[in-house]
Formats: structure tokens, C-alpha cells, sequence
């Protein structure tokens, strides 16, 4: 229900709307009232505590502040009476006392000086307080408490919006001032650099030093035009504005997209240099006919000219497109394969995999869904017809109940974490269900360290009670799902009690969590990698979907399933058919009335049989199979697992053929580079884990010769013979769409409009639909299927030679590969070296030393790298980023494949450790 206030404002009649305040009404009816400690985005609580909002109401002693007061039926208010008036000029002359001048200010642009400037304040009679000191110890934020009038809009940033705890307001001498943790420098406090901070400060007291001068003290740098994009890292889907001068970016905000209102994380934030960096490729490269290839890599800035030389984009196109002919000739499809991209748009996806099916008549094309969220989207295809998510994460602000399961958010997607954090602080229950620790758990009610690799025992455990207890909803089971009464046979035996030694957790803890996701009105399920990257991660999805289809918690406002989806594209890349079993929308390869469809719009002949995956390729390419290579924005000589055999593979093709932005470890085993586009360089639509489909715009323009991607692709169609022509970016979109019912409705107009719509939506003026399958399932028969499954422990269990477990994962600040943000100075700076973690109980019975360096080792190789004490990562554990090409994590790694998803499984396997030092005196 909405309500209505009237008011008199200024003597005009107005209405408040919804508990608006009338800072609020007056902004909307264009009456600017002045505001410091005020911030109107979403998420900011007012706090009224800067008094220079302070407004006049009729019949009143006191001014009040607009910001924080709601108006009363027929209140009558003056913003510019002359008492009002005189106030603020008093609010701003006492603070302008406090800060430096304009000339030595940190920001003299900021909203404080704007501020100042419309009341009518830039000097003061008052004098200075003496001056706190100056903080610069973090690699991306400068704190220049002199600027600081103690408004607390940094820690309500903190706190309230991002929920991350870090900001307090201490006591500084005469005043009070943010400080960080227990007043450490904030470099090294917990800060994690979301930036919220930065953003909210109205004054320049908290700066991002990408502005500042050498001294962190001054603002040095003004933009010369702020773009609309939408961030390049993660599947959340942030949109920002991109602020450029001098053709780089100098600083990026968030804007109120639907996914993250305004909000942003360290890499969206502060990663954005990686597009600058000195070693973008800029210029097409061939490899030396000298220059034999090997797998083992010796890269560096200075010696790949060693290796390659520059060419023209005629010569390298041609040599391109010419070694994927000679295999098309000599073998036909089956010695060619594709890996597109998840960091590209969804029209560069569509192209890619329409010139591999069209020009080389195989659907050997995949990409990094493979190593990801494959067995999730097995697991939903089959058990409600649909791989993408069922609602939005910021669905977590409904629900009752929240499980998130093998995933990270406050790391890997920071920004759908702070839903989940607000949600837990408003009183929703919060389940984490994860071996290795995480910040989330401490804003959970319960954080269940299982044993890894044992989530169907724990999840089977957990549908036992549900089913014996009859906590499962039978109207809801009766209307729409089947193979209930198979579930209830199989389930039988994994009751609590069997299942507490299996997967560690107390039987009665599994009863509660059960009792709590079943009966709770509102409940959803977030999962992430710990559940899909396993050999059994199809049967983990399973558990997970049988959960919400005997409770019926799906379909409704705050429930639902949502695998938290990877790249910043994976969603659009799948959708645009970048999957070797399916065309555009999931559409069988192997059906011959859809491949018909598709024949008779590309004018050739397909090919009828479902491609090979990721690791499959590998594999094919060693077996003598697949010879020639197009890779397009993906790293597989740094993401494939066993990468002493993936290397070998890549480096026996007899053609590669890597487009690219960096010469990345993949790139050293080409025959030719193509330097491509950036995100920020380029138009392009991108789909987020939420379905939701965004425009990314050119910021920056292209490095030397560095082309678009789309056009590369257009390039080597053309050289192979399809004759393609697309006027550009839309008209690509507008093909791919009239291949895909789930883009109906939505334009590319529409998207250059409304800047981003939800699929699936039923009408051009409709928003599209965030919560899906209320009625029913997009299934043959409209219901849901519940797949019952067994126990299936990991590939490679620990024993007595490699008596521990390995798992590898990401850092908040890198991004997989680190081929972007190794080159992200600050990311960088942050986290400059491999570390492997180990809990630091461990670390002492083994007698290492936190910090030295050590080697692990598995069955499939070795790395040295320094050893990190971490009280998340449990006793027998050990967990690698995969980031740091020093040291990487996937020469360790099991390629053992999930039966269904094909996905390896990069969550365990067994490994040992050793100091480094020992490891060289083995060697000698
Ligand atoms: N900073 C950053 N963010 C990213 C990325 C990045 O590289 N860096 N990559 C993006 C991509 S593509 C993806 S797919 C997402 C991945 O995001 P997440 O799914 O959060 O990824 P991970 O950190 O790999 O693994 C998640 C969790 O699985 C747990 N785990 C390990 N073994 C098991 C197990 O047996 N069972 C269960 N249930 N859990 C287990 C780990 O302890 C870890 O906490 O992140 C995206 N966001
Ligand atoms: N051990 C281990 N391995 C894993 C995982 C794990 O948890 N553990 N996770 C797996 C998962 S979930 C994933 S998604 C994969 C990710 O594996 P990859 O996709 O291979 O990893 P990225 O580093 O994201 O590679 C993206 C590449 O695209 C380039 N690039 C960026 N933007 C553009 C662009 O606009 N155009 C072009 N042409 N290139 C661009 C970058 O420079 C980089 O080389 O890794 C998998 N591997
Ligand atoms: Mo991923």
C-alpha cells in the first residue's frame, strides 16, 4: 500500500510519497537543499548529524533536518527562510575552518566545495583545529583526515551498505574521524577495498589516489567524459560510469544498475589499469619459423620477440585463417576446435561458435562453462528444463532462509554478498555449507566445515529428514514435480545419523538446517565451484534441486536456485550457443529439425554430431584427432587442469591461432596472435547470473593496431569463404536474437534505452521476469524431475603418499589467470605472489615456517611457492589460487571428468608438501 502526504514546500502543494523525507521531495521537485552526510542512493540510512540540510517548518522553534524528517499532512516548509539560510552558512563556515584550503585541498571539486560555493561559504572567521595526520599505507585509497568533517557516511558505507565492518568513528583529539579496525592503518586493516567509502565521502577526506598527485594530497586529475558501461569482471554484472581522460580510464563508479546499485568491488573498482598496461599486445604477431614450440614456457616482457615476430594484419589474418583450411582439407570438422570467450560479448559468442559450426562443419567449440558451472546447468536442464538462474541474487532481500553452498560471494562475487549480508542482518537465516571457512560464516547462523568432496552425503542426509519427517510440501510435489516416490526409495538409508561420519557435520545440526530450509516460507539456495567442480557435481546440483522441488521453494518472491555464474558473460556466452552439444538457446545439435533450421539459415551443412569439451579437446589433440586451433579470450594453458598435459596438447597443434589482449601463456603456443579489443574498448551486450542482458560501451580506444574482436572474427570467416557482412555490433545482436526466444522482446533499441532488461520479458514495454517457474517448468511436460543419487567419493582420495587434500580456488583481488589483474597495478599490489594456504596448526606440527617457501606436490606435478597461515583452510587442507603463473595451481590439479557436466574436478585431489629446500636437495 502506498501512502500520501500533502505539504506546502516553499508555497508550492506537495505530496511525499512512501515515507519520503522532504530532502527527498524537494530534490525530485527540483529544489536543491544542501547535503553532506546525506548520500541518496540506495542502501544509505540518513543520519542527519551535518546540519547543513537544516530547513524551516511553520509553528516550529528548531530548524530541522530535511534529511532525516518526514513531513507531517499539511506541514507547512521553508528551505530558504532567512534563519535557515543563516545556519547553513554557519554549518559551512565552521567546516570550512576545519579543511585546507581550496588551493591545497584534496579534492577541490568535491561535493563539499560545490556545496560551499551555493551557500555562499568558501572562506572562514573561525580557525583551524590541528591537523590529523595523513594515511596513504593502502595501494588505492588515500585518507586525508583534514578534509574529514565527520559526517559518518563512509562508515554507514561500510557497515550498512557493504557490510563489511571495517570503518568505525573514533575519537581523534578535538574530533571524531573514521578509523579502520582498531585504528590500523588502512593498509593494513581487513579493508577490502570495495571503495563504498570513497565513493560516499563528500569532501575528498577519503580519495581514490588514481586522482591524487604525488603526495596524495592534492587532486591532480579531472576527467574529460564519464561513459555508462557495465563492469568486465564478474557474472554480477555491476554497471559503471567509466571516467577517461587522455584516452585511459582514470576511475570508475558505480551507477545504479540492477544488479548492484551503485555498489562495486576492489577489481570493478580499482582494476580497470589492466586495459592501459604497457604490455597489451598492439600488434599482430607470427611465430619464427626458428622458433619450435615447446610446453614448457620461458616468457617474459623482453624475450618474445624471440619467438614471434610483427606482421601485418593481412599476413597474419591470412596465415590464420590458412592453418584452420589445411586441417578443414585434410582431416575435415573433426581436426578443428574452438574456445570462445566468457569475457566477450554476447555477439562475439554467437560469431565465434557460428564460425566454427558454419565454416569448419564441427561443433567442437566450448569455452570456460566447461570448468565451471557445466555440471549445474546438466543437472537444471534435466531436472527443470532451464540452466539459468530462477531468480536474481537480489532475491536474498525476500527470502526467510539463504543457503549459499561451495561459494565465496564476499570474494568472488563481492557485490551480490552484500545482499546476502543485509538479508542475514535484517533477520533472515543464513546457512553457510562450506569445508574451507569465509568471512560469511560469521554472519551466519550456522556454518557447517564439512568433510570436502562429501556434499551428496551432507545434502542427501539433509533430504532424509525432509522426506521422514515430512517437511516436504505434497500439494506443491503433486502439481509439479515427479520422482518423488524414487527419491524417497534411494534416500532411505542416507539418514543423519549414517551420514555424520560420512561428511562430518552432527546429525542433529543436519536435522535443524533441514528443518530450517523446509519450513522456513521463503527459502533459496546460492551455490558456487564447490559444488560443481567435482567428478560427482552433476549428482551435488541434483541434491540441491530435489531440496527445492519437495519443499516448493522455488518459484516465488525470495526462493529459488541460483549457481552464482562465473565470468562477467558466461550466462551470454552459453545462451549464445558457445557449447558443443547445443546451438543458440540450448537447442540440440543432434536434433535434425533444429539443425535444419540452422542450415537453412547459414546456407551449409552441419555437422550432426554434439562436439568435444574442454578437456576432451586436450585429450583428442594428443590422441592425433584435433590439429588446428582458434582460442578466442580464454587461457587454457593456465584454467585447463593437468597442465603438464594441456601444455603438451596445445603445443603439438600443428596450428594455433590466439586472439588475445595479452601474449598470456596459451598465446606462447600459438602460430599466430591477433591483438584484440578490451572490454572497455568495445559495444557490446553482456548477460549477468542474474539474466540480466547490459550494454557495454567504448570507453577508451584500442592499443596500436589492436582490433575489435567481432571483426577478427568476421576477418577469418571471410578468408574461409562464408562471406559474412555485418554493419556492426546491432545488426549482430538482431541475428543472434532471431535465433533465441529467451532475447524476445528485447531489442537492441529496447537494450540502447532501458541500458539493460531481464529475460525472459513478454512484451516490448514489459520489465522482464526475475523470478521464474511459478506455474510451471519449461520441461516437455511442464514438471519438474527429481534425479535420485549415490555416494561417489573424489577421483583421488588422500593416502599415504599424498596424505593431504588439495583445493584450489581464487583471491579476492585476481581474476583466474591474472591475466588481467596481475596487470591491475593495485590488485597487484595487494596480491603480489603465489601463496598456498595451510591451517596454521598444521603449519606448526609440520614444523614450516609461516612465510617460507614450500613445494606441492601431486601426482600430475609440482610448484614452489610461499606458505600462508590461514585459519579458514581445515586441518589436512591445502587451498592454491590459480593466479599466479609462477606457480600454477593446475599442475597440480585432477582432469578426472564428471560423467554428465564433463567438468574436471578441481576441488580435490590428493597432494603433499615439503619445504623448498628439501624438495632441491631431492632434485640434486
Ligand atoms: N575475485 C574473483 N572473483 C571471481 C573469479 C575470480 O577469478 N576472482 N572468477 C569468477 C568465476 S568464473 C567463477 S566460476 C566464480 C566462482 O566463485 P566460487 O564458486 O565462490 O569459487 P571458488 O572460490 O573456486 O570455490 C568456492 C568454494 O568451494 C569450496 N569447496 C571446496 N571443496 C568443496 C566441496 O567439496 N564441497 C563444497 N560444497 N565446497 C567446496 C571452497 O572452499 C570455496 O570456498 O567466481 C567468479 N568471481
Ligand atoms: N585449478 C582451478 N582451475 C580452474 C578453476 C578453479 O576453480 N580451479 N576454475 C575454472 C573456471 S570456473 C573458469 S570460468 C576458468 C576460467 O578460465 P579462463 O577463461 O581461461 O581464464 P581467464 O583468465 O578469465 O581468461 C580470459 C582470457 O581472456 C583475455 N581477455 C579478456 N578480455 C578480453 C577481450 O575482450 N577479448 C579477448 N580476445 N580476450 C580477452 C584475458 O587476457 C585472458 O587471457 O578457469 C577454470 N580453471
Ligand atoms: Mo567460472
Amino acid at each position: 500500500m502506498s501512502s500520501e502526504t500533502k505539504f506546502t514546500l516553499n508555497g508550492k502543494n506537495v505530496v511525499a510519497k512512501d515515507g519520503e523525507t522532504i530532502w527527498q521531495v524537494a530534490k525530485r521537485e527540483g529544489v536543491g537543499i544542501p547535503h553532506l552526510c546525506h548520500k541518496d542512493a540506495p542502501g544509505y540510512r540518513s543520519d542527519g548529524n551535518c546540519r547543513a540540510c537544516m530547513v524551516d517548518i511553520e509553528g516550529e522553534r528548531t530548524l530541522t533536518a530535511s534529511c532525516i524528517r518526514t513531513p507531517s499532512e499539511g506541514m507547512v516548509v521553508h528551505t530558504e527562510t532567512e534563519r535557515a539560510a543563516k545556519a547553513r552558512e554557519m554549518v559551512f563556515e565552521l567546516l570550512v575552518a576545519d579543511q585546507p584550503s581550496r588551493d591545497h585541498h584534496p579534492d577541490p571539486e568535491s561535493d563539499f566545495w560545490t556545496w560551499s560555493e551555493r551557500v555562499g561559504v568558501t572562506s572562514s572567521r573561525y580557525s583551524a583545529c590541528a591537523k590529523p595526520v595523513q594515511d596513504i599505507s593502502h595501494p588505492a585509497i588515500a585518507v586525508n583526515l583534514d578534509a574529514c568533517i565527520a559526517c559518518n557516511l563512509c562508515e554507514r558505507a561500510c557497515r550498512e551498505v557493504q557490510v563489511n565492518d571495517v570503518i568505525g568513528m573514533g575519537d581523534r583529539g578535538s574530533h571524531s574521524a573514521p578509523i579502520f579496525d582498531l585504528a590500523d592503518p588502512m593498509g593494513l586493516s581487513t579493508c577490502v577495498a570495495c571503495g563504498e567509502c570513497v565513493s560516499a565521502c563528500p569532501t575528498g577526506a577519503l580519495m581514490e589516489k588514481s586522482l591524487l598527485d604525488d603526495t596524495a594530497s592534492k587532486r591532480e586529475v579531472y576527467p574529460e567524459e564519464t561513459i555508462d558501461s557495465v563492469c568486465p569482471f564478474c557474472g554480477v554484472g555491476c554497471l559503471t560510469s567509466v571516467s577517461v581522460k587522455d584516452g585511459r580510464i582514470v576511475k570508475v563508479e558505480g551507477r545504479d544498475g540492477p544488479a548492484n546499485e551503485n555498489r562495486l568491488c576492489v577489481k570493478g573498482r580499482f582494476g580497470f589499469d589492466y586495459v592501459s598496461s604497457p604490455e597489451r599486445l598492439t600488434k599482430p604477431l607470427i611465430r619464427r619459423d626458428d622458433a619450435p614450440k615447446s610446453a614448457s614456457i620461458s616468457l617474459t616482457r623482453d624475450n618474445y620477440l624471440d619467438v614471434f615476430r610483427e606482421a601485418t594484419w593481412e599476413e597474419a589474418l591470412d596465415r590464420a585463417a590458412q592453418g584452420l583450411k589445411t586441417s578443414l582439407d585434410a582431416k575435415g570438422g573433426a581436426g578443428i576446435a574452438g574456445f570462445g570467450s566468457a569475457k566477450g560479448s554476447n555477439e562475439e559468442a554467437y560469431l565465434f561458435q557460428k564460425l566454427i559450426r558454419q565454416g569448419f562443419q564441427t561443433n567442437n567449440v566450448d569455452h570456460c562453462t566447461r570448468l565451471c558451472h557445466a555440471s549445474s546447468v546438466a543437472a537444471l536442464m534435466e531436472g527443470i528444463g532451464s540452466g539459468a538462474v530462477t531468480a536474481p541474487f537480489n532475491a536474498a532481500t525476500d527470502a526467510d532462509c539463504m543457503i549459499v553452498i561451495g561459494a565465496r560471494p564476499e570474494q568472488n562475487h563481492p557485490v551480490a554478498a552484500t545482499y546476502i549480508k543485509q538479508a542475514a542482518k535484517n533477520g533472515a537465516k543464513l546457512i553457510v555449507m562450506d569445508p574451507r571457512g569465509q568471512g560469511l560464516m560469521r554472519h551466519a547462523d550456522y556454518g557447517l566445515k564439512f568433510k570436502p568432496g562429501t556434499d551428496v552425503a551432507m545434502l542427501s542426509a539433509i533430504l532424509n529428514v525432509i522426506i521422514s519427517e515430512k517437511l516436504y510440501d505434497e500439494q506443491y510435489i503433486a502439481a509439479h514435480v515427479d520422482g518423488f516416490e524414487a527419491l524417497k526409495e534411494k534416500n532411505r538409508e542416507f539418514t543423519p545419523e549414517a551420514m555424520e561420519p560420512v561428511c562430518g557435520i552432527p546429525a542433529a545440526t543436519l536435522r535443524e538446517v533441514a528443518r530450517l530450509y523446509a519450513t522456513s516460507a521463503k527459502s533459496i539456495i546460492f551455490w558456487g565451484m564447490g559444488v560443481s567442480q567435482h567428478v560427482h557435481g552433476t549428482d551435488n546440483v541434483r541434491c540441491l534441486i530435489a531440496m527445492a522441488l519437495t519443499t516448493g521453494q522455488i518459484g516465488r518472491p525470495g526462493t529459488g536456485l541460483h549457481p552464482l555464474r562465473g565470468q562477467n558473460n558466461v550466462q551470454g556466452a552459453s545462451d549464445a550457443g558457445l557449447i558443443p552439444m547445443v546451438f543458440p538457446d540450448y537447442r540440440s545439435v543432434e536434433n535434425p529439425d533444429i539443425r535444419a533450421e540452422f542450415e537453412d539459415a547459414w546456407g551449409r551443412t552441419l555437422d550432426p554430431a554434439r562436439g568435444l569439451t574442454v578437456v576432451e579437446i586436450m585429450d583428442d589433440i594428443l590422441a592425433g584427432g584435433i590439429e588446428a586451433m582458434y582460442v578466442m579470450g580464454e587461457n587454457p594453458a593456465m584454467s585447463d587442469p593437468d597442465q603438464n598435459h594441456a601444455r603438451k596438447a596445445l603445443a603439438s597443434l600443428k596450428h594455433l591461432v590466439v586472439q588475445d589482449i595479452f601474449l598470456t601463456e596459451t598465446a606462447w603456443h600459438a602460430d599466430v596472435i591477433l591483438p584484440a579489443s578490451a572490454h572497455a574498448e568495445k559495444l557490446g551486450t553482456y548477460t549477468n547470473t542474474n539474466r540480466q542482458v547490459q550494454i557495454g560501451q567504448p570507453c577508451v580506444p584500442m592499443p596500436g593496431e589492436a582490433r575489435a574482436d567481432w571483426e577478427l572474427i568476421v576477418a577469418l570467416a571471410n578468408r574461409v569463404g562464408l562471406g559474412w557482412s555485418y554493419d556492426g555490433v546491432p545488426a549482430i545482436y538482431e541475428e543472434m536474437r532471431s535465433h533465441m526466444n529467451s532475447l524476445a522482446n528485447i531489442s537492441w533499441q529496447r537494450l540502447e534505452t532501458e541500458g539493460t532488461v531481464t529475460y525472459p520479458a513478454d512484451a516490448p514495454d514489459k520489465p522482464g521476469n526475475e523470478i521464474l517457474f511459478g506455474q510451471s517448468f519449461p520441461t516437455a511436460d511442464g514438471r519438474g524431475k527429481i534425479v535420485p543419487t549415490d555416494l561417489v567419493p573424489p577421483d583421488e582420495v588422500p593416502d599415504e603418499e599424498f596424505p593431504l587434500v588439495l583445493t584450489t580456488g581464487r583471491m579476492l583481488e585476481h581474476w583466474h589467470t591474472g591475466a588481467m589483474t596481475r596487470r591491475a597495478n593495485v590488485l597487484n599490489a595487494i596480491e603480489p605472489e603465489p601463496v598456498v594456504s595451510m591451517n596454521p596448526r598444521d603449519i606448526k606440527m609440520q614444523g614450516f615456517d609461516i612465510g617460507q617457501q614450500v613445494t606441492v606436490e601431486t601426482r600430475r606435478g609440482a610448484i614452489t611457492l610461499t606458505l600462508r597461515a590461514d585459519r579458514d583452510v581445515s586441518s589436512g587442507m591445502l587451498f592454491i589460487p590459480f593466479c599466479f603463473f609462477e606457480a600454477p595451481a593446475n599442475f597440480l590439479t585432477n582432469p578426472q571428468l564428471d560423467p554428465f557436466g564433463k567438468i574436471p574436478e578441481f576441488k580435490f585431489c590428493a597432494a603433499r608438501i615439503f619445504s623448498a629446500q628439501e624438495h632441491l636437495a631431492a632434485a640434486e
